[in-house]
């Protein structure tokens, strides 16, 4: 189908799981809701740097070293497709940002949390950066095109960010009897915030009402979380870890784990700015958002430069 000019060739899109594309005509209730959405999305990623790169001058060997410092590039490399991708529905880079500081956009839970040891590192690779794949390969059939092109790129990465972990927690399982009581400490702490990032249950999930009429959503928070839980319960298993939570059982019936209650009052402690590390990421990223803005002087500068020569 061509560009879209009426409303009623939205839903006409919408209906016939079409993407809806930058230039077409979209009401404003799904544009609000993609900016909310896509610009936590791009914050998410460029705060998630910062539990990581507290590891970087101590990783434990070079390669060790090479792989963290990858990873976290990648991680800042998202952020920017997703601004440019939050960027097409007419709104700046700026103005996002601004958001962030003022406290009117969030960014995920889980990096409100610090990154204590070593086997942190694997926990993050293995259960966030896992968590966050479950999310985003359901969001690669978003209806936005930007978004879900983007959401292709992210998860092929993702997938690498989620073996790394992975390897590091299962050689921390074959040390010492101190590495694998890290790596248990590790999954015991990062469990539970990582279930919430799936956000609040449906029943409490103000947004997914609108996310699923206009397919911004293909799957509900619950239904993504249960689907983690499932797969991760055996890879914990396999490498020998215990998942903390004495309510897991599997359910015959649904084919499914059962789980324990997740703690919703540190979610909503954690999310409006209460987390043990929310301050000090959001200082962090003020701080060096203020030493950058020589670069982002220099750049337009040029830009304008470029420009002017070019329509000489
Ligand atoms: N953290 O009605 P819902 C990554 C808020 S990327 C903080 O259910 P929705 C990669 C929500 O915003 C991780 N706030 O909302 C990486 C809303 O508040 P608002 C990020 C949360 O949008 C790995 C309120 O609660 N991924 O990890 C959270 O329908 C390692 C009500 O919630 C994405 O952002 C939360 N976890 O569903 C990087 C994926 N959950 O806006 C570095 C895209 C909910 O009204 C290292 N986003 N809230 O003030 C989504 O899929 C959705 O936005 C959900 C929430 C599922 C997160």
């Amino acid at each position: 189908m061509d560009a879209v000019h009426t409303i009623s060739d939205f839903q006409h899109k919408i209906d016939s799981d079409l993407n809806i594309e930058p230039k077409d005509v979209m009401p404003d209730k799904y544009r609000t809701h993609l900016i909310r959405q896509m610009s936590q999305h791009a914050h998410s990623e460029v705060i998630g740097m910062q539990p990581e790169g507290n590891w970087i001058t101590r990783a434990p060997s070079l390669r060790a070293k090479q792989i963290l410092l990858a990873k976290i590039q990648d991680e800042g490399g998202h952020g920017l497709y997703l601004y440019s991708a939050t960027e097409t529905l007419g709104i700046s880079r700026d103005e996002l940002i601004q958001q962030l500081h003022e406290g009117k956009a969030k960014y995920s839970n889980i990096f409100n949390y610090p990154a204590l040891t070593w086997a942190d590192i694997g926990a993050i690779g293995w259960l966030v950066d896992g968590a966050a794949i479950v999310n985003q390969v359901s969001l690669q059939r978003t209806s936005y095109g930007p978004y879900a092109r983007a959401m292709f790129r992210i998860c092929k990465e993702e997938s690498f960010h989620q073996r790394q972990g992975y390897e590091i927690m299962a050689n921390m399982m074959k040390g010492t009897a101190a590495q694998r009581e890290m790596a248990q400490d590790a999954m015991n702490r990062w469990w539970w915030p990582s279930l919430m990032m799936f956000g609040p249950h449906d029943s409490d999930s103000p947004h997914t009402g609108d996310a699923f009429q206009y397919k911004i959503k293909r799957k509900s928070n619950d239904e993504l979380r249960q689907k983690f839980i499932d797969k991760t319960v055996q890879q914990a298993e396999v490498i020998g870890l215990t998942i903390p939570d004495p309510s897991l059982k599997w359910n015959e019936e649904k084919e499914s784990y059962d789980h324990g209650e997740i703690n919703w009052d540190e979610f909503k402690s954690v999310i409006s700015g209460n987390g043990p590390c929310n301050k000090q990421r959001m200082d962090h990223h003020i701080k060096y958002h203020q030493e950058g803005a020589w670069v982002r002087e220099a750049v337009n500068a040029y830009a304008q430069r470029t420009q002017r020569a070019e329509a000489n």
